[in-house]
């Protein structure tokens, strides 16, 4: 094996979540990032970010920085640059609000739009959120495949509550863009849930104390 090949690749890649307010793309975010899900909604002003590392096989160490922008800013002065040098744009609707996704399609044009780069060739995906309200679905699975299918997208179906298919959801995505084939297990790795166990200790006595009796001698 030359020395080339065992050379760590650095890779940089800007990820952005667009999609209407309370879809839940700061909860992704949140999930991804510290592991936590904050069940109250505190609506996002403008723009977050945050950095994280990723390790893909073939040496690859990539820095995700994901960018979760506020619902509101659709049709706003700073949504361009927002946008501006994504490699992957990631439209998050929220399966039990079906206005979410039919506004989908501006968010997406509004993305092609700013995005219009020629030189660089941007990932597109659908993301479905809030999968664990399943008996609160209003839109039909059909329909998010079939627009996946129309734009030629990635299409992604996450609960940012119970934490499913979120990692997996952005190792795939970075994997793509890098053109690094995954294998299944993988995939599987990250898409594992662990469960803590709750570890009953056994009651440890404290020492008895010690008895009354000197063991100094003295010697008169
Ligand atoms: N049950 C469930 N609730 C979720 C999920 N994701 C987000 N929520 C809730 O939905 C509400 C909105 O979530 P946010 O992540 O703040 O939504 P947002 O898209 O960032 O909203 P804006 O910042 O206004 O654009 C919050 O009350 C979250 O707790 C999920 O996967 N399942
Ligand atoms: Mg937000």
């Amino acid at each position: 094996m030359s020395d080339s090949e065992d050379e760590v690749k650095s890779k940089n890649l800007k990820l952005v979540l667009i999609g209407d307010g309370s879809s839940g793309k700061t909860s992704i975010s949140t999930r991804y990032s510290q592991d936590q899900f904050e069940r109250q909604y505190n609506q996002t002003l403008g723009i977050d970010f945050f950095m994280k590392r990723i390790n893909l096989p073939n040496h690859t160490q990539v820095t995700l920085s994901v960018h979760d922008i506020g619902g509101q800013t659709l049709g706003g002065p700073m949504l361009d640059k927002y946008l501006y040098g994504a490699d992957a744009v990631l439209l998050v609707y929220d399966i039990t609000n079906y206005s979410s996704f039919e506004n989908l399609d501006d968010w997406y044009q509004t993305a092609l739009k700013f995005c219009n780069n020629p030189s660089k060739n941007i990932f597109y995906a659908l993301v479905a959120n809030k999968c664990d309200l399943e008996h609160l679905r209003a839109v039909k699975h059909e329909k998010h495949v079939r627009y996946a299918k129309e734009k030629s997208m990635q299409s992604f179906l996450v609960s940012a509550k119970s934490g499913e298919s979120v990692n997996t959801m952005f190792l795939q995505i970075a994997a793509q863009i890098l053109n690094i084939p995954l294998s299944r297990i993988q995939v599987e790795d990250e898409h594992r849930v662990i469960k803590a166990e709750i570890v009953k200790f056994k009651e440890v006595k404290p020492p008895k104390p010690p008895s009354k009796k000197s063991s100094i001698c003295s010697i008169q």
